[in-house]
């Protein structure tokens, strides 16, 4: 009876010269089967024996092949952000960066490059859920004319250190503990915060973890930053420092903690399945990309070191100019060949873009090659169809495990002459990628520059920053955390640390926690606290906070629309139009599958029941009218539950007649008779069909729900959901 979204599958009717090269190695399904060498096989039930009662004959090739490479079809995890999940698209620009960068990909608003985006969470191992508590891997990589470009950042800013030596240890303290691998995907265990105690230059990246932002409601709606300083170089070999940013076009959004602990459990793939649908269903996924450039020898103005990675630097103080814009438009054909096996490294540039002496982006160097050596098995990696770059690959590597490639000609050096009768030498004179001549320092030291030790300022910034109910969760999920370490000395190191953030603050973190009072000198006394505050150049800066700003749409947004027998149909059929009309997706929810009658005697199809799809999986909620179905919603455990964790979580909620009847309990009046619509409460909407126009009902309701949640509303606290 209500239209339905147009579902399409884009798999197969998008491509670009990626796509195109993939499908020379793509197979298509098969109706018979074959081994490995391609001989047909009659039997894939059996397996040889002598006689049919007797052993199984070692002479069985297929049988042998088969087991073979099923125990060696698993390859090592990723050791850091193993659970991901990865998509194509394109990149385009909106402008020319000719006057900043050389990158080729950059230069030209009509050039599409298409892109590989693997999405990840750093702490969980492949099975883990999605919903933890985690900063996310944000990894592009760009297939442009000029070679491959990795673009391998998060989804927070800033990191935990600033050296590369350190990353083993905080990845041993954050991971399971080693000796009963627990627990899984969660930072709150006592290792973590034993090391996060003792190092206080990961107190900037903590209050970023512990903010909502450490659970994205969704891959699309989760903002990525290269982090480190990176540079653009253009054709004069004039060099910028660079901050890459990439802002998703839906608007930043979060879970609630509650809410993200609850979808770990009832659907552990939330994240992926989100960006998986949306894809398979023309939803595509944009973000735009933004750069900082700060000219290179005016880094000193900022009052941060650029190449300390805990830092940001405000958008207040440099703004975040928008250059382009990346779209995902297709799904992987599978999951192992792509996302498994695609291969990131911050080493690999193009011409146009460098390095920054950032010690941690130094240290990143190294590690990625190695990851994939150990991961893919061998030097060739880069001949995975994944991995491929778009432009032709010459050089003189040979060999190597799994090699795909058959070079010609006995030439395998340079220079030669014996390859093309001409002499071939590439020593610097050539075009092509040329390292941007930079200082080197003339003494070797393992010191770290003194302006690194500012560990608190930005962490201030960022509380400064913060809204009323951001400042809240940061609270609550401090207290989780710690309140989960065993160790009560750890308990009072961290809210000593916090006290030079804000001292009020860490108050409210320890209060509770069955520890003292936090004390700034007990901080500052202890070995290992290196700290020299900088004088900040702004106090608060808006845009780090996720608090709505710029309202944006209901697109992808998703609305359960609760019903069940007797349901008064009419007065919400062309609020349920505009809501698909907006992009909104609608499913109806009732007790049992199958359908439910209408007061006119029609039927509905339900596309759920309370029981497989609780309010966790949606942002709004639509009660519809109808004394009969309302009488039997109010009569199901179910159904209440549903609406009151809904109002917990802060989603919006709309009743219309009868359904606010489901509402009663929430403590405040449901009685409508003032108005034709009412909002006794933020994100709450009781509409009288009868009194108001339809129309004013669905703008009420559009505008609520993208609004995200409502933190300000009575009684939350109270909800027993
Ligand atoms: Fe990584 N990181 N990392 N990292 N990282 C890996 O590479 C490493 C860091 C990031 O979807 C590994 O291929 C070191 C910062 C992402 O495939 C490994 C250091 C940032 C991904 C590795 C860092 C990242 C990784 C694991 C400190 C944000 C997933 C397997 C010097 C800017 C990429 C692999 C994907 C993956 C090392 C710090 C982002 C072990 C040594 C900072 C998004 O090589």
């Amino acid at each position: 009876m209500l239209p339905k979204r147009n579902v399409s599958n884009t798999r197969n009717t998008i491509s670009n010269k990626k796509l195109e090269q993939l499908e020379l190695f793509t197979i298509p399904v098969n109706s018979d089967l074959t081994s490995n060498q391609g001989v047909q096989l009659s039997d894939n039930h059996n397996s040889l024996k002598a006689s049919d009662n007797g052993p199984t004959l070692v002479e069985d090739f297929i049988l042998r092949e088969k087991i073979m490479h099923f125990g060696h079809e698993r390859i090592a995890e990723r050791a850091v952000n193993a659970r991901g999940c990865g998509a194509h698209g394109f990149f385009k620009p909106y402008i020319s960066m000719v006057q900043y960068t050389s990158a080729a990909f950059l230069q030209d608003p009509e050039i599409e490059t298409p892109v590989f985006v693997r999405f990840s969470g750093a702490l969980g191992s492949q099975g883990s859920a999605d919903t933890v508590r985690d900063v996310r891997g944000f990894a592009v990589k760009f297939y442009t004319e000029q070679g491959n470009y990795d673009l391998v950042g998060n989804s927070i800013p800033v990191f935990y250190i600033q050296d590369a030596i350190k990353f083993p240890d905080l990845i041993h303290a954050l991971k399971p503990e080693p000796h009963n691998e627990m627990p899984q995907a969660s930072s709150a265990h006592d290792t973590f915060w034993d090391f996060a105690s003792l190092e206080p230059e990961v107190t900037n990246m903590l209050m970023w973890t512990m903010s909502d932002r450490g659970l994205p409601r969704s891959f699309r709606m989760m903002e990525g930053f290269g982090v480190h300083a990176f540079r653009f170089i253009n054709a004069r070999q004039d060099a910028f420092f660079v901050k890459f940013h990439w802002k998703p076009k839906l608007g930043v959004h979060a879970l609630d903690w509650d809410e993200a602990q609850k979808i770990a459990g009832k659907d552990p793939d939330f994240l992926r399945r989100d960006l998986w649908e949306c894809i398979d269903t023309g939803n595509f996924p944009e973000w735009e990309l933004g750069v900082q450039i700060v000219d290179a020898g005016r880094e000193d103005e900022l009052g941060i070191n650029i190449l300390d990675a805990t830092k940001l630097i405000p958008e207040s103080q440099v703004p975040v100019q928008i250059i382009g814009k990346m779209t995902l438009n297709r799904n992987v054909e599978n999951f192992f060949s792509e996302t498994e096996q695609v291969a990131f490294h911050p080493g690999n540039l193009v011409p146009g873009i460098d390095f920054s002496n950032d010690p941690l982006l130094q240290g990143r160097l190294f590690s990625y090659t190695d990851s994939q050596l150990a991961r893919l098995g061998g030097a060739n990696f880069h001949e995975i169809p994944i991995n491929r770059s778009v432009c032709p690959v010459h050089n003189y590597q040979r060999g190597g495990l799994h090699r795909q490639t058959i070079n010609k000609g006995r030439v395998a050096y340079e220079p030669n002459t014996l390859a093309n009768d001409i002499e071939l030498r590439i020593d610097g004179n050539t075009a092509g990628f040329k390292s941007q001549s930079n200082l080197i320092g003339l003494s070797k030291s393992r010191n770290r520059h003194f302006s690194f030790d500012d560990h608190f300022s930005q962490a201030t910034l960022f509380w400064n920053s913060q809204s009323v109910f951001e400042k809240e969760h940061i609270v609550a999920a401090f207290k989780f955390e710690l309140s989960k370490v065993e160790s009560s000395v750890i308990r009072q190191r961290v809210v000593d640390n916090l006290a030079h953030v804000d001292l009020k603050f860490a108050g409210r973190v320890a209060s509770g926690l069955g520890i003292n009072a936090p004390d700034l000198k007990a901080a500052s006394g202890r070995i290992g606290f290196r700290h020299c505050r900088n004088s900040l150049k702004i106090l608060e800066d808006a845009t780090l906070s996720m608090a709505p700003r710029n309202i944006v749409n209901i697109k992808t947004r998703k609305i359960a629309i609760l019903v069940t027998n007797g349901v008064d149909a009419s007065p919400f059929r062309s609020l349920v139009m505009d809501l698909i009309e907006a992009g909104g997706i609608c499913k109806f929810i009732s007790i049992e599958l199958g359908s439910v009658s209408t007061t006119t005697g029609k039927r509905i199809a339900i596309d759920h029941t309370f029981f497989t799809m609780p309010s966790i999986m949606f942002d709004a909620v639509l009660i519809p009218g109808g004394q009969e179905s309302t009488t039997g919603l109010c009569s199901f455990g179910g159904a209440i539950h549903f609406v009151l964790e809904a109002y917990k979580h802060g989603k919006t909620i709309c009743a219309l007649n009868e359904g606010s009847q489901l509402l009663t309990t929430l403590g405040f009046s449901t009685d409508k008779t003032i108005d034709s619509i009412t909002i006794p409460t933020p994100g709450v909407i009781l509409a009288d069909t009868r009194k108001a126009l339809d129309g004013q009902i669905s703008e009420f309701f559009q505008t609520e729900i993208a609004f995200h949640r409502h933190w300000n509303r009575i009684n939350l606290d109270a909800v027993p959901a």
